[in-house]
């Protein structure tokens, strides 16, 4: 099933920024659209919620280098 959430993520300077956290979670299996809203230091992904978790995605943020904020 489709889902889509919403993370704030802290540490997003620039589109650099912003495409480094895109690519990441893009390559992830059940990631179907990563929008980021770097003004709102903002992502919105929408996942296939039977292939991947949101756990999934909000450590992958991690791993890029930045800061999710729960
Ligand atoms: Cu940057």
């Amino acid at each position: 099933m489709s889902q889509k959430i919403e993370i704030q993520v802290h540490g997003m300077t620039c589109e650099g920024c912003a495409s480094a956290v895109k690519r990441a979670l893009t390559k992830l299996d059940g990631v179907k659209d990563v929008v980021v809203h770097l003004d709102q230091k903002k992502v919105c992904v929408t996942f296939d919620s039977a292939h991947i978790e949101a756990s999934k995605i909000r450590h992958t943020i991690r791993e890029a280098g930045y800061e999710v904020v729960d």
